[in-house]
């Protein structure tokens, strides 16, 4: 069911060689972005007429308007059922201490006597949080995304989810549940890229928000990347990855069932077994076999999953060995079960998040750890972190210099412009100091 790689003895190149031979997913946003195009300028031009029609077309419900009524949200949380009612609420508790804790303080740094540049950090002003809807409705995904933008103190928070024909044209009930129980009231039926569009753009219903974060399909990932450098987004989100590295002390039912739950999100969700092992090579692959077969959305998600190219079990020498692997392979979700986990966890680099031990199930992750589960994929861990309290803060430098501490530099200043050939530079300080600069 899933392909192995030997990395052993030679095998194993140096440097960026070593990621080319690294499983990954197909998913060419390139080619959606054309496909997406169309759909972002009907909505520039059409708002919420356009926004309807694509529902209609989409989701197959024609809606009487985009912007979710307040009672659908009260009635929605009326009809939760209790134990979900709960768990969601525990989620909401834990990520709000972690995010919580991840605020920023404004900080003054005095370079010299009179002299000081002070960092604040201002939060985005609205932003417009996605929450996926077709195959996925994922409320746990509303939390990871209101919790950090409101630690941030983002005072404008709008949330978009598709339409459900089954619901009346409504976002799932539960996912109007969740926002109900976050205080978010402004809440719109729209999906993928329309969703993406209508925040950047603005429509008659819903004011245009400088920023839009959330997961979603490749729909949602082309529109973010056509509106990249208009408005803030948080990472491309792609497929769903794990990455395990273990060795002989890891329990292969453990592992194969952490593979078999990311598989379970996507056709091209990736599952990687990284193991000095062959044993438990071995033992893992025979134990997927059975868990497959008990479980839900086999053909059509976890099969296709872990029989992909993109997933794959890696045989490497070592523990270290492995660790450079999974350093190359940047994976959004890496589980280390090995002896000394914690101290293997700390020789980490590239990860979106690390999961220590056998105690740490990257499905804890998805819901209830605390941490955010909206994580970056395709190797972007290499670069970019998952969504935080950060994400949603700006830091912006004040500069305060008295006449003493402008005229102790003036001369460098001056001195700078020049050699860029930037004369007027210079003369913006010389003409403070009548054309005489001291020091020069
Ligand atoms: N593992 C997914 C998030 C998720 N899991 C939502 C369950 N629900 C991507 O990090
Ligand atoms: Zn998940």
């Amino acid at each position: 069911m899933i392909s192995r790689i030997d990395l052993r003895g030679d095998a194993l190149p140096e440097g960026p060689a070593l990621r080319d031979l690294l499983p990954r997913a197909d998913f060419d946003v390139s080619a959606a972005l054309e496909k997406v195009r169309p759909i972002c300028e009907a909505v520039h031009h059409r708002g919420d007429a356009a926004l309807i029609d694509y529902a209609e077309k989409f989701d197959g419900v024609r809606l009487e308007s985009v912007r979710v009524p307040a009672e659908a949200l009260t009635d929605a949380l009326d009809q939760l059922v209790p134990a979900v009612r709960a768990a969601l609420e525990e989620s909401i508790r834990r990520a709000r201490v972690v995010h919580r804790a991840q605020r920023r303080t404004t900080h003054t740094t005095q370079v010299v006597p009179g002299g000081s540049v002070t960092e604040k950090w201002v939060p985005v002003e609205r932003v417009g949080l996605y929450a996926p809807g077709g195959r996925s409705v994922y409320p746990s995904s509303v939390i990871m995304n209101v919790v950090p933008a409101q630690e941030a103190g983002v005072e404008s928070i709008a949330l978009a989810s598709p339409a459900q024909s089954d619901f009346g044209g409504l976002p799932h009930p539960t996912i109007l549940a969740a926002c109900a129980l976050l205080g978010i009231d402004e809440v719109y039926a729209a999906g993928g890229a329309t969703a993406v569009a209508m925040f950047a753009y603005g429509t008659e219903s819903c004011a245009s928000a400088p920023m839009v974060t959330g997961p979603g399909n490749i729909w949602v990932a082309a529109a973010k990347r056509y509106f990249a450098g208009r408005i803030g987004i948080d990472a491309e989100a792609g497929p769903t990855e794990i990455a395990i590295l273990a060795d002989e002390t890891a329990d292969p039912v453990h592992v194969a069932s952490d593979l078999i739950s990311q598989a379970e999100h996507d056709p091209l969700a990736a599952a990687v077994l990284v193991t000095d092992s062959p044993t438990l090579a071995d033992a893992v692959a025979k134990e997927l076999e059975p868990q497959v077969a008990a479980t839900k959305h086999v053909e059509d998600r976890i099969v296709p999953a872990l029989g992909g190219r993109q997933s794959a079990i890696v045989l490497v020498d070592g523990v270290e060995e492995g660790l450079r692997v999974v350093n190359a392979y940047g994976a959004e979700h890496l589980e280390i079960q090995t002896a000394d986990a914690p101290a293997v966890a700390g020789r980490v680099r590239n990860a979106g998040a690390v999961f220590v031990g056998p105690w740490s199930p990257v499905s804890l992750g998805d819901y209830a750890a605390g941490s955010n589960h909206v994580l970056p994929t395709g190797g972007c861990a290499c670069h970019s972190s998952g969504l935080s309290v950060q994400s949603f803060l700006r830091g912006i430098h004040i500069v305060d210099y008295t006449r003493d501490a402008l005229a102790e530099v003036a001369h460098h200043v001056v001195t700078l412009a020049e050699a860029e050939d930037l004369p007027a530079h210079g003369a913006a300080v010389k003409a403070r100091f009548g054309w005489k600069v001291p020091g020069k």
